[in-house]
């Protein structure tokens, strides 16, 4: 692929923006290739966390704008940000955002696509929309308003403002802010270290917290329970418990 580098390693499969002569911004190519490279991912066995980076010096710049001015705006995100959208959202493995350098615009809205997301302290958030008279889109607004508080959210987007990643911290868009010297250990490790435990507990609170009801969680229990109790991890610790009395 010319866009995305696809990479396997110790059951992490890595999804990395690959232009960062341009800081990663998004292009036709580049969101075709990885809706393929995350879906290629989703269905190889041997992959249990996915995790999406940036190549160089930043996360993404958002939609490239040397996109043509006059096109339908609305197709194009129906035909070619939407199917990424979708497969993020889809994703039954637990996704990981490793952010550094910028994430703007449209790249924020994948950033916040993820499950969880690992930032390094010099990170910039950028808004972005709103100076160039757009809306957030590619799934951004959806995720944003469940992340943050809805008044807090608008006055951000409404300013356009970049925030540094404190600020993106107390917004509640960080799952764990960490230096930028230990970053790229501490996201390999966090990935692995999930990868590592069992795979139907970490993909069944992933579901469960993802349902819409009370009765629908109670039923998905039900099933994710049933399939954790039959691990062998799950039985090796109830002897090693049961061992130690
Ligand atoms: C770029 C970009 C970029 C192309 C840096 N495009 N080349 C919009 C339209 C249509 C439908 C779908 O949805 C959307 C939603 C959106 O995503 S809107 C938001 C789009 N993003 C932005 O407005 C951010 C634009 N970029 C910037 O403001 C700056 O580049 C930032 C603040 C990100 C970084 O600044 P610097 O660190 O000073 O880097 P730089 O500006 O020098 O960029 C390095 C190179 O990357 C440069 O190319 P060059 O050939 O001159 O070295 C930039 O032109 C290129 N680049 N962002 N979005």
């Amino acid at each position: 692929m010319e866009t995305i580098q696809v990479e396997r390693r110790n059951r992490v499969g890595w999804l990395k923006w690959n232009r960062p002569e341009k800081l990663n911004a998004l292009n036709a190519t580049l969101l075709r290739e990885a809706a393929e490279g995350l879906l290629a991912l989703e269905s190889d066995d041997e992959v249990r966390v996915i995790v999406l980076v940036g190549e160089g010096r930043a996360f993404s710049s958002g939609q490239d704008l040397t996109i043509e001015s006059d096109a339908d705006y609305g197709t194009y995100l129906e035909d070619v940000y939407h199917p990424l959208v979708r497969a993020l959202e889809g994703c039954k493995k637990p996704l990981i955002a490793g952010i550094h350098g910028v994430v703007a615009g449209a790249g924020l809205s994948l950033a916040l696509a993820a499950d969880v997301r690992i930032v390094a302290r010099s990170t910039k958030f950028s808004s972005a929309f709103i100076k160039i008279g757009l809306v957030a889109d590619a799934g951004g607004p959806y995720h944003l308003s469940r992340l943050m508080r809805p008044d807090l959210a608008l006055d951000w987007m409404w300013s356009g403002r970049t925030i540094d990643a404190e600020q993106a911290e107390r917004y509640g868009l960080v799952t764990e802010l960490v230096e930028d010297e230990a970053y790229p250990t501490r996201l390999t490790d966090y990935a692995e270290s999930l990868a590592a435990k069992s795979p139907p507990a970490v993909q069944g609170m992933k579901a469960l917290l993802r349902t819409t009801s009370f009765e629908q969680s109670l039923e998905e229990e039900i099933h994710w329970q049933r399939e954790c109790g039959k691990t062998e991890v799950h039985q090796q610790a109830m002897q090693a418990f049961l061992s130690k009395k």
